[in-house]
């Protein structure tokens, strides 16, 4: 039998290896920092770009940067200028970032910029502003060095749009992101079709100095309304950052996360002592409590991170990914979901 000394003397070997064992498993045990998480497979590249500085125990900051910017280059990829244009054919993308002391920047509707988070960081680092939108924002761009893409659909993205104008149905399609158009991983949403299609990079860090950052990158809904701006560019919607508790971002049905201030709701459900997926549980049940029958048919998925390197997420339906890097993981996860 043991005794209380040896049982002890166990534990102390035993122990580290179960929570690292459990962490890999759920996210829930153990800390953990330098990690970075992402929203969807697609998150994968995203987070390794992110890693590249986190493991050099670079800012969360420079990290998130670097991730969004990495999805953003992929020219045949949704998130960014390749993306689906709105209803009238023109690509207008969303983007914020925010870091530990609550500094934040976004662009909404802005056209035309391949890096729409490296904007939305100078207009936190070089303005009084939160927010610059449309030409504003794209004026502030190549004012301070962007350059003035072409503006050209590219071909996928034309005859999506073409597709779609001959029904022209402002129709959610639940998971758009995962019906991808045959080209293998990461490849842009394009349907023959023509079908609604909207696509988001989302990705919060805790680097090695224990802070948080967090960016988003989206070319928002496709065949939106033109002017339409989603939750990615919103802070409290898209994304937040409290350096004391954690910080969330979300995919989904931009509409649906701004009416309850989503990721805000998120790190306030965690500032109450809730786990990142609790937190975001309750999130999408406030989300589905409103109307039941409505959210059957859209998909919204909250992802978050505590100050102890936890994370999890939760979404409306099923289907819902994220990515997670760390020293210990690199992995895709399978979101719990309400529906
Ligand atoms: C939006 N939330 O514009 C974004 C779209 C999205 O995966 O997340 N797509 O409403």
């Amino acid at each position: 039998m043991l005794n209380r000394r040896k049982f002890l003397k166990l534990s102390a070997i035993t122990a580290p290896f179960l929570a690292s064992k459990r962490s890999l498993a759920n996210g829930l045990e153990g800390t953990t920092k330098p990690i970075v998480v992402s929203t969807w497979d697609s998150g994968m590249p995203v987070n390794a770009a992110a890693w590249k500085i986190l493991s050099a125990n670079g800012r969360a900051l420079d990290a998130v940067e670097a991730g969004a910017m990495q999805i953003e280059n992929k020219i045949n990829c949704c998130v960014g200028l390749g993306g689906n244009p709105d209803r009238d054919g023109f690509v207008t993308l969303d983007s914020c970032i925010m870091d530990e002391h609550a500094n934040c920047g976004a662009v909404a509707a802005i056209e035309r910029i391949k890096h729409p988070v490296s904007v939305a960081r100078k207009v936190m680092e070089l303005t009084p502003h939160v927010i610059l939108v449309g030409a504003g924002a794209q004026q502030f761009a190549i004012e301070n060095g962007f350059t003035l893409e072409s503006g050209e659909l590219s071909d996928e993205a034309k005859k999506a749009w073409e597709e779609w104008l001959k029904k022209s149905e402002y129709k959610p399609v639940i998971n758009i992101e995962k019906k991808q158009g045959g080209n293998g991983p990461y490849a842009p949403n394009f349907f023959d079709d023509g079908s609604f299609n909207h696509d988001t990079m989302g990705l919060v860090a805790l680097d090695a100095m224990n802070n948080f950052s967090g960016a988003v990158t989206t070319s928002g809904m496709g065949f939106k309304m033109r002017g339409r701006v989603g939750d990615s560019p919103i802070v409290g919607a898209g994304l937040f950052v409290d350096n004391e508790i954690g910080a969330a971002t979300s995919s989904g049905q931009g509409e649906e996360v701004i009416r309850i201030c989503g990721t805000h709701l998120v790190v306030e459900f965690m500032r109450q002592g809730l786990s990142p997926e609790m937190a975001c549980k309750k999130a999408v049940e406030r989300i589905v409590k409103r109307d039941h029958a409505k959210a059957k048919t859209f998909q919204v998925g909250f992802l978050a991170l505590n100050k102890k390197g936890q994370y999890g997420a939760y979404s409306v339906q099923e289907g819902f990914e994220f990515s997670v890097k760390s020293g210990s993981e690199n992995h895709v996860h399978k979101s719990k979901f309400l529906l």
